[in-house]
């Protein structure tokens, strides 16, 4: 008798690890621009509860400590040497990734793109948290409303290679194009490249060579919080206002402070939830990117996959000082 239960707890035991090996066969890493961006860990937020809900997936997060696509590339040949199942970038540049993320997709390795893109060639799919012309138009709205419809107005953006601020802010340049803008006058596109200390300083720079200045929109979260503390330093709050992209756990105090009227941001843990979702899907061969393709992403319902291989989320989420406490524990 006692030799058999002990066969059964062996045998449970066997069991157990085999289960246990099983339970994270597959491997997703979410390539992130940079370290240290409060955005991304929101992303990583919703990517380990996709692993958590789907079951036997190891979420992988990793980024370089600067956006710059020689770390991304150096990650992704570290990530094909791993054999990884997939792989979900926010990119730091449009196309510099390609030969890398080719060389991964013929290894058998699925390659998503999310929030910065990688062009068609070099990923399946590419997931953009909202509509790329919406993102642009909202932003003016806002500098608009912050400089009651006239002034100079300036853009801090991210780096100058980012697929994603750059899109948006060649959708910014086209709704000032429009008749009903032209009393606002974009005077300079500077880049601080999502390093807060850089950010800050290109925020000076502007204050200093215009004096004018009554709006800088900053599309990215890094810089927003930058130039509102900038403005809050140099006491010109009430005379040059910051919106653009922003966390509301770090813009909360910037609203407070009259720094910043609104802002706006899709939900980042979202985001990444539904990026690792579809790459799940993808690497299990459950769903294919192609044209007119349906990928079910849990939580998130159905991804609808258009012409040049992109998805897009909800519209973007406007925040002001009515609502901005009620979100900042959130993301
Ligand atoms: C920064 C990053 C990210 C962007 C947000 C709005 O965190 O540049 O790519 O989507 O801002």
């Amino acid at each position: 008798m006692k030799r058999i239960i002990s066969l059964a707890v062996a045998s449970a035991a066997i069991f157990a690890s085999v289960a246990s090996a099983q339970a994270q066969d597959v491997r997703i890493a979410m390539l992130v621009k940079n370290l240290g961006n409060g955005f991304f860990d929101a992303a990583n937020k919703g990517g380990q509860e996709a692993a958590d809900e789907l079951g036997n997936v190891e979420l992988i997060f990793t980024a370089p400590t600067a956006p710059t696509a020689e770390g991304q590339i150096e990650i992704i040949n570290n990530l094909i040497a791993q054999n990884v199942d997939a792989i979900v970038i926010s990119a730091n540049d449009p196309t510099a990734l390609i030969p890398a993320t080719q060389r991964a997709m013929a290894r058998g390795i699925t390659v998503i793109s999310f929030d910065s893109g990688i062009a068609q060639e070099g990923r399946q799919m590419q997931l953009n948290p909202s509509n790329n012309e919406l993102i642009g138009v909202k932003q003016i709205q806002m500098a608009s409303d912050a400089a009651g419809g006239s002034g100079e107005i300036a853009i801090l953006s991210a780096t100058a290679q980012a697929t994603n601020q750059n899109i948006w802010i060649d959708e910014m340049r086209k709704e000032l194009a429009n008749a009903n803008r032209s009393s606002l006058n974009l005077v300079d596109v500077v880049f601080g490249d999502d390093q807060s200390d850089k950010s800050y300083q290109e925020a000076l720079g502007l204050f200093a060579r215009f004096p004018d200045l009554k709006v800088i929109i900053a599309p990215t979260t890094v810089g927003i919080a930058a130039a509102a503390q900038a403005v809050r330093d140099e006491d010109l709050v009430g005379k040059v206002f910051v919106t653009g992209l922003g966390l509301p756990s770090e813009m909360a105090g910037h609203v407070d402070s009259g720094a910043v009227e609104s802002f706006a941001i899709w939900n980042p843990i979202d985001l990444g939830y539904t990026a690792t979702y579809a790459a799940f899907q993808i690497a299990q061969g459950n769903a294919t990117a192609e044209p007119g393709d349906s990928i079910p992403v849990g939580r998130m319902g159905t991804l609808s996959i258009g012409d040049t291989g992109e998805a897009a989320m909800a519209e973007p989420f406007t925040y002001d000082a009515s609502n901005v406490n009620d979100f900042k524990d959130i993301f």
